[in-house]
C-alpha cells in the first residue's frame, strides 16, 4: 500500500457519506493519502470500489475495515478528521479511535457540531493529551470535493499540523478580483489563488463562526424569497420572467451564488410537467436543520439584536404551517389595496435596493454577534479575515464579502458594518426605495418579514432616543425594577414609589 511518509497516511478520515466522501476525494486529488473507515464496513468498501471505477485519485484512497489498523496506518502526529452525524453520534465515533491514539495526535471535527460540544470536546481531549480541531466546512457536497470555505478553531499548534492539508483543499479566490476560481474537475484541482480558510480561534471559535454563517445564510435565502414574493405577488411576475431579473442582478453588486442558483431555479421546468415552472410544483414548507435556530438563540443570549436573521428562522417556521395557512387563508382578510399601477421596471429597481440595504443589515447583524461572542468566550475574531474566507467556497459566497474584508480592514474596530462608509452610502442610496418597498407590502398584505425587520434594525440603530424611556417606568411600576435618569451618569439607578393603579398619581 502506497504511503506517503516514512510512517503512515497522511490523514485519516471517518464516516463515508457524501460530505466524507467528497473529502476524501478533495484531499487524493491534492497528493493526499487518506485512510478512511466507517461504521458500517460495507459502505467503505462500496465507495473504494466507485474509487477504483471512477476516480484518476483512486490509489491515494486507502480503505480500512478495522478501526485500530484505521488509526495505526497513519504518520504521527495522526490527523482523524470525522465527518459524522453531529452530536451523540460525533462523541461515539471519536471514542471509537481513542485507545489507540497517542500524545498530540489531532482529531478534526469537520461536522456541523453545536460549539459548546466543540468546547467541550476539546476540554476533554486536551486532558488527554490529544489535540481537537472543531473544523467549520461549508459548500455542500461540491464545495468538499472541490473546494470548500474552512473555518477551523482550535490551538495554534494543531492548526501548524493540519494547515498544509486544509489550505490545498480550500477553496481558492482570486488575488485581484476577490472571486472564486472555478472550473476543478476530478484529478485537476484548482491551482493558484487564495485559500478560503484560517485559523479562527480556539476552541468552538470554528464552529461558531460556521454556525453564523449559516444564520447568515438563513437570511440571505430569506431576502431573495421575498424579492421573488413581491415580484410574483405585486407584480405578477412568472418565474421566467423573474429568473431573468435575478440574472441581471447578479451582474452587480448582488452578485453570489445564492442569487445565481436562484436565476436558475426560476427557469427550470418541472421534470413532471415540462409545461410548467418547478418552483410552483414546490411545497412551500422550509425545513431546517437547526443552526438558523442555534445563531438566534445564542443572539437572544448574548443580547445582540439580530432580529432579522431570527425573522429568517421564524419565516421558516411559519411556511412550516401549512394546514392552518391553508385554513386562515379563507377566514383572515387582508387588505384590498388596489393593483399595482406604477412602473414594474421601477419596483423591480426598489425591490433590488430593498434587499441590498436589508442584506448589510443582516450581515451587520451577523458580524455584530461574533463581535459579541468573543468576548463571551475570550476568542480574538478577525472579522476581514472571515469574511475573506467566505469568499468562495460556501453558500454565501458574493462579492459583497470583499466588501466587507475592505471594510474590516480600513477599520478593525469597526462597530458596525452600517457604519462602514462603503455601507452606509449604500443604504442612504437605496433606503427610498426600500421604505416604498415595506410600505407596499404592507399596503397590499404580502408577508416580507425580513425586509421590514432589517428596516426595523436600521431605523432602531439610528435612533437617539427610543421608546424604552416608557418601558423602564413601566418596569419600575410593576416590578421596582429601577430606572436611570437623562439628566444624571449613568449606572445610577432610581426608583419612585409608585401607588396602585387606579389610585391618585403621585404628587412630587
Ligand atoms: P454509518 O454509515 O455506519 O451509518 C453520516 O451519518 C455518517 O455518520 C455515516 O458515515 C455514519 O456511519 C456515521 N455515524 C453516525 N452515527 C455514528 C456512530 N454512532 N458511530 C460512528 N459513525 C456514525
Amino acid at each position: 500500500m502506497a504511503k506517503t511518509t516514512d510512517d503512515g497516511h497522511h490523514i485519516g478520515l471517518v464516516g463515508l457519506a457524501v460530505m466524507g466522501q467528497n473529502l476524501v476525494l478533495n484531499m487524493a486529488d491534492h497528493g493526499f493519502n487518506v485512510a478512511v473507515y466507517n461504521r458500517t464496513t460495507s459502505k467503505m468498501d462500496d465507495f473504494i470500489a466507485y474509487c477504483k471505477a471512477n476516480e484518476p485519485s483512486a490509489d491515494r484512497v486507502h480503505g480500512y475495515a478495522d478501526v485500530k489498523d484505521f488509526v495505526k496506518s497513519l504518520a504521527r502526529p495522526r490527523k482523524i478528521i470525522f465527518l459524522v452525524k453531529a452530536g451523540a453520534g460525533t462523541d461515539a465515533a471519536m471514542n471509537s479511535v481513542v485507545p489507540y491514539l497517542d500524545k498530540g495526535d489531532i482529531l478534526i471535527d469537520g461536522g456541523n457540531a453545536n460549539w459548546n460540544d466543540t468546547i467541550r470536546r476539546e476540554k476533554e481531549f486536551k486532558a488527554k493529551g490529544i489535540e481537537f480541531i472543531g473544523s467549520g466546512v461549508s459548500g455542500g457536497e461540491t464545495g468538499a470535493r472541490f473546494g470548500p470555505s474552512l473555518m477551523p478553531g482550535g490551538s495554534k499548534e494543531a492548526w501548524k499540523s493540519l494547515r498544509p492539508i486544509w489550505t490545498k483543499i480550500a477553496a481558492k479566490v482570486d488575488k485581484k478580483t476577490g472571486l472564486e476560481l472555478t472550473g476543478a474537475e476530478p484529478g485537476k484541482p484548482i491551482k493558484g489563488g487564495e485559500p478560503c480558510t484560517a485559523h479562527i480561534g480556539p476552541d468552538g471559535a470554528g464552529h461558531y463562526v460556521k454556525m453564523v454563517h449559516n444564520g447568515i445564510e438563513y437570511i440571505d435565502m430569506q431576502l431573495i424569497c421575498e424579492a421573488y414574493s413581491i415580484m410574483k405577488n405585486l407584480l405578477g411576475m412568472k418565474p421566467d420572467a423573474m429568473s431573468k431579473v435575478f440574472a441581471e442582478w447578479n451582474k452587480g453588486e448582488l452578485f453570489s451564488f445564492l442569487i445565481e442558483i436562484t436565476a436558475d431555479i426560476l427557469q427550470q421546468k418541472d421534470p413532471e410537467n415540462p409545461r410548467k415552472f418547478f418552483v410552483d410544483a414546490v411545497l412551500d414548507t422550509a425545513g431546517q436543520k437547526g443552526t438558523g435556530k442555534w445563531t438566534s438563540i445564542s443572539s437572544l443570549d448574548l443580547g445582540i439584536p439580530a432580529n432579522a436573521m431570527a425573522e429568517a428562522v421564524f419565516a421558516r417556521c411559519l411556511s412550516a404551517l401549512k394546514e392552518e395557512r391553508v385554513a386562515a387563508s379563507t377566514s383572515l382578510k387582508g387588505p384590498k389595496a388596489k393593483k399595482y399601477a406604477g412602473s414594474k421596471k421601477a419596483a423591480i429597481e426598489m425591490i433590488r435596493d430593498a434587499l441590498y440595504c436589508s442584506k448589510i443589515c443582516a450581515y451587520a447583524q451577523g458580524f455584530q454577534l461574533m463581535a459579541e461572542a468573543q468576548h463571551e468566550y475570550n476568542w480574538k475574531l478577525d472579522f476581514g479575515t472571515i469574511a475573506k474566507i467566505w469568499r468562495g467556497g460556501c453558500i454565501i459566497r458574493a462579492r459583497f464579502l470583499q466588501k466587507i474584508t475592505d471594510a474590516y480592514n480600513n477599520d478593525k474596530k469597526l462597530q458596525n458594518l452600517m457604519l462602514d462608509p462603503y455601507f452606509k452610502k449604500a443604504i442612504h442610496k437605496g433606503q427610498a426605495n426600500w421604505r416604498k418597498v415595506v410600505a407596499l407590502t404592507a399596503e397590499h398584505g404580502i408577508s416580507a418579514p425580513a425586509f421590514s425587520s432589517a428596516l426595523a434594525y436600521y431605523d432602531g440603530y439610528r435612533s437617539a432616543v427610543l421608546p424604552q424611556n416608557l418601558l423602564q417606568a413601566q418596569r419600575d411600576f410593576f416590578g421596582a425594577h429601577t430606572y436611570e435618569r437623562v439628566d444624571k451618569k449613568r449606572g445610577q439607578f432610581f426608583h419612585i414609589d409608585w401607588p396602585e393603579p387606579g389610585r391618585p398619581q403621585l404628587k412630587v
